[in-house]
Formats: C-alpha cells, structure tokens, sequence
C-alpha cells in the first residue's frame, strides 16, 4: 500500500490544497511549501486532460501525491488521470449507493472492479504493466464527495460501499443543496456535516473536508475530520497580496 494511501485510512491529519493553475510552476510551488498531498481540480478550473498530466508531473518531482477532482461520474476520465499517474481521484457529487459503487468500479482493477489496463505514464507508458497491476489497487485512494441533500439522506448506504476510502465533504454545494447558505445556515450545515463525519466513521472510512481557511480545522479534526483540502492555489495567492498590498500602503500612508 502507499503510504499516502495508508495514511488515509490510519487517518492521520493530512493537509493539501487544491491546485487550479493551469501550470507546472504554481504545482511545483506548492508542492514545495511543505503541503501533504495536492488535488488538481479538473471540475472547476481550466485544467485541460493533457495538461493534468504535466501537473501530476511536476507534483511527482517533489514526491507529493497528487490526486484529481475529475469533472464528473464518467470512468474514462477516472482512467484517465489515473493512467496519467495520479496517486488517487476525487469523485464530486456522490449521491448515491450505485454512484459509489461506479467509482469503485472505474479506479479499481479486476477482481475488485473494472478498470481498464493501458499503455498510460502510470504503467511506464507500457513498459511496465505488470508492476503497475500488481501495486494499483493497493496503492490508489478513491475519494467520493458527498455534497448534496440526496447525499446526506444516502450517506449510511454511501459509506457502507467497500473500496471507497475517502467520505470527502463539499460545504458548498452541500450547504446549496440543503438551502444552509450564510450565517443563518450554519447550524444546520454543521449538523449535516457533523452525521455524514458520525456516519462515515462508524463505517470505517477516512473523512475530509474542504475548508477556505484554517478558522475551524481544530474543532472538525476533534470530531474525526483528518483529511482536509485547505483553499486552492488561487485563493492562497490573492489572500498574500491582498494583505500585503494593504500592509504596504499603509507602511507608506504613515509616512505621509
Ligand atoms: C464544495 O464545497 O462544494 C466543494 O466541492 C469543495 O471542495
Ligand atoms: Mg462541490
């Protein structure tokens, strides 16, 4: 098993980020500030297929695993990021049982699912097939979001799908999907967060969540959330200029 993999599931604190810019620098730099893993965000971003693979790339260069956020459900851009060498996939919008089930199916190989077997980066373009296959279904972390009301409703039957190893939580669209938006939403998108955390535990599963700011890390990680997707690449480069721009001119307005 990797021991990225099995750090999921030991659920140890694990901190990544999402990865948006389309370039191998802006993986390459954040691979480097120390984060645990990095997931390309192909669902929300401009990332094209044949760029992912140069990201997974750059992100293998500093030896932290890169997963993708596929744009959907479909098992071929399951396969594709995965024969492109990603370390594991994020599935968004996971609804329901047989949804889970599919993802299963399309990242894991025979006997477990239905993967298919190709000459892709990840098996040495070819050259190395049956080393590929014998580490893959091992090695791999399959991680499903759980992100909308008919989620929430499904989640004990979601969580009890065996190959899944990630219940991830997508706050956004959960707190659309189950109309919790803004303050006033809060506690019912807290409660929601907090039985798809109880739910997915008590079935064995690590749990993670995205979180635009370190503010609440520590209370979700004390309900069992150890997986954590912390803002996107975007986000962290117009917060630092953001503040500094303002730090700046204020320096030069007390000189005034
Ligand atoms: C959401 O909050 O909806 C997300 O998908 C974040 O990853
Ligand atoms: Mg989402």
């Amino acid at each position: 098993m990797s021991s990225f993999r099995q750090r999921c599931l030991d659920r140890a604190p694990l901190i990544g980020t999402f990865s948006a810019i389309p370039h191998p620098v802006a993986i390459e730099v954040v691979a480097m500030a120390g984060v645990d893993f990095l997931c390309i965000d192909w669902e929300h971003s401009q990332i094209s297929r044949e760029r992912i693979e140069d990201l997974i790339r750059a992100a293998d260069v500093h030896r932290v695993p890169a997963i993708v956020r596929v744009p959907g459900h479909a098992p071929e851009s399951i396969a594709a990021v995965l024969d492109a060498g990603a370390a594991g996939v994020l599935v968004p919008r996971v609804s329901t049982a047989a949804q889970a089930q599919a993802a299963v199916m399309a990242t894991r190989y025979p006997p477990i699912g239905e993967r298919g077997v190709g000459p892709g980066r990840a098996a040495a373009y070819g050259y190395r097939i049956p080393d590929y296959l014998a580490k893959a279904n091992a090695q791999l972390v399959l991680a499903i979001q759980v992100e909308t009301a008919e989620g929430l409703a499904n989640i004990g039957e979601i969580a009890a799908v065996e190959g899944v190893d990630v219940i991830f939580i997508g706050p956004g669209d959960l707190s659309v999907s189950i109309d919790a938006l803004g303050p006033e939403g809060k506690e019912k998108l807290d409660g929601a967060i907090r039985t798809i955390t109880q739910t997915a535990l008590a079935a064995g599963r690590c749990v993670g969540i995205f979180r635009p700011s370190t503010s609440d890390i520590a209370t979700w990680f004390a309900s069992g959330i150890s997986f954590y997707l912390l803002a996107s690449d975007t986000m962290f480069l117009g917060a630092a200029m953001a503040e500094n721009a303002v730090a700046a001119r204020n320096l030069c307005n007390g000189q005034r």
